[in-house]
């Protein structure tokens, strides 16, 4: 497996190696500092290459999309430069989606906060990559603050020269417009997103077509994560091979990881790609809480990737490949902790209770399913279920996966589904632990 190959590109992360030279506040938010650390640096000689290198350095760079989907950037940037766009009638636009939503996950927040030229300049260099004329940055409703230190980033970089007409003195106009949501998860999907920056209520919309031949305002669009685009400057300038020194084949780059839960030291940091679980948890986080042997679980990619056993963490690579072995996913690299304490019945009912909350009621196995699911993972926390509902569980999230517009529908059904698998002796003994205490439940309770 992916898992057993060797870890051939095991280069060690060294501190000049982080393109997120700022996460921790070692200098200034503002153009001046950003630009002492290295943006803004030669830009206006990246905007003067050809479209088709810049795509070629990403694409032999290996990045692939840091929003949870992980598909090839280089690949889906290039389908904006199809034959012809040269003599386009329609503008094409770059949309950044830091509509960081997955619960765990607070990565694009801290670049936004400390970081945001990376982004701002990013916007710029990967716009110039697919000819686009302007960025849409939709930010998160609730992130204010980022919302306010980003907005003062684009400024200073309009005042600067860096966007607007003739950005950089190299000729090309670019615009960069910041969009504040309103507070809804299912905005973070991008055709959602898309249509939520249009004015409409924000409800995925079928693919195809996708955003890249239909995307705002029916224009060619590319919807990437701000992680993404923030990387794609210090990508070109210091070269694709250096990029992909690090990390495996197909898994290659350098990460933000955000470590949440029973750790010491709950931390947003920039690592190599594939680094082994337990080192990233120990060499950052302080470890877990109670030491190593005092892990139950992780949730290794935000609340939608599903959870993982300790004996498998034991040995975790944190890649894509590696993760997808074990049927999860590195999704937004959100790691969430649990030690023996947790109860992991209750933890994934509370995110069946969320992905409920947010789904837009478009489609009926998520409207529905995401209901079931929350009713029935309550009586599973209160052992009230019966243990024949352990298997009609299972069958009923395997009905959602793959049968709905977005993947809401995979984000509540594969948790649930990571619980059954690992966790089913805990279920069953909760269920029994409970007749033995009532009586069997009524199937479907008393009411
Ligand atoms: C043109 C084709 N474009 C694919 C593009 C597509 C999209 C990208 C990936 O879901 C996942 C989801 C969440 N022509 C194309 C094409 N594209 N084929 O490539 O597409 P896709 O459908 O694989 O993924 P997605 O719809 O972007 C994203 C998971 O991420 N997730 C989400 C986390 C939440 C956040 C957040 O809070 N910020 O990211 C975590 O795991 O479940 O599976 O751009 O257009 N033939
Ligand atoms: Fe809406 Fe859920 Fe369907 Fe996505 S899967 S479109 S959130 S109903």
């Amino acid at each position: 497996t992916v898992q057993d190959a060797p870890a051939s590109h095991a280069k060690e992360l060294q501190d000049q190696d982080r393109i997120f030279t700022n996460l921790y506040g070692h200098h200034g938010a503002d153009i001046q500092s950003a630009m002492k650390y290295g943006d803004w640096y030669k830009t206006k000689e990246i905007l003067l290459k050809s479209h088709d290198w810049l795509i070629s350095e990403i694409k032999t760079s290996g990045l692939r999309g840091r929003g949870g989907a992980g598909f090839p950037s280089g690949m889906k940037w290039s389908f904006m430069n199809f034959k012809g766009w040269e003599n386009d009638t329609k503008p094409r636009y770059l949309v950044v989606n830091a509509d960081e939503g997955e619960p765990g996950t607070c990565k694009d927040r801290e670049i936004m906060r400390k970081d945001p030229h990376k982004l701002v300049e990013g916007c710029l260099v990967a716009g110039r990559m697919m000819n686009c004329t302007a960025a849409y940055i939709y930010i998160r409703g609730e992130f204010y603050h980022e919302a306010t230190v980003l907005q003062r980033a684009i400024q200073e970089a309009y005042k600067e020269g860096f966007l607007g007409k003739n950005a950089c003195g190299s000729g090309y106009d670019f615009d960069v417009f910041l969009h504040r949501g309103m507070g809804a998860y299912v905005c973070g999907e991008e055709t959602s997103l898309i249509e939520s920056l249009e004015g409409k209520p924000g409800k995925p919309r079928l693919k195809p077509p996708f955003p890249a031949a239909v995307g705002v305002f029916g224009c060619p669009s590319t919807v990437a994560n701000v992680e993404t685009v923030a990387v794609a400057p210090t990508i070109i300038r210091r070269g694709a091979n250096w990029f992909n020194q690090f990390g495996r084949e197909r898994n290659a780059g350098t990460k933000l990881f955000c470590i949440s839960g029973h750790v010491e030291h709950p931390v947003t940091v920039e690592e190599r790609m594939s680094i082994p679980l337990k080192e990233l948890i120990e060499k950052h986080a302080g470890g877990v809480r109670g030491g190593w042997d005092n892990l139950k679980a992780v949730i290794p990619g935000g609340s939608s990737t599903p959870i993982l056993p300790k004996k498998t963490c034991d040995e975790q690579l944190m890649d894509f490949d590696a993760l997808k072995d074990n049927q999860s996913g590195l999704g937004t690299a959100a790691v969430i902790v649990m030690d023996q304490s947790t109860d992991v019945v209750r933890a994934i009912s509370r995110l069946s209770k969320f992905y409920h909350h947010e789904s837009c009621g478009q489609c009926t196995p998520c409207r529905e399913g995401s209901k079931w699911t929350e009713q029935i993972m309550q009586r599973f926390e209160k052992g009230q279920a019966r243990e024949r509902e352990i298997d009609m569980m299972q069958e009923l999230t395997k009905q959602v996966e793959g049968h709905t517009i977005c993947a809401l529908g995979e984000a509540f059904a594969w948790p649930i589904q990571g619980l059954i698998r690992h966790f089913r002796p805990e279920l069953e003994a909760r269920i029994r632990d409970h007749e033995k205490r009532i009586g069997p439940s009524v199937a479907g309770g008393w009411k």
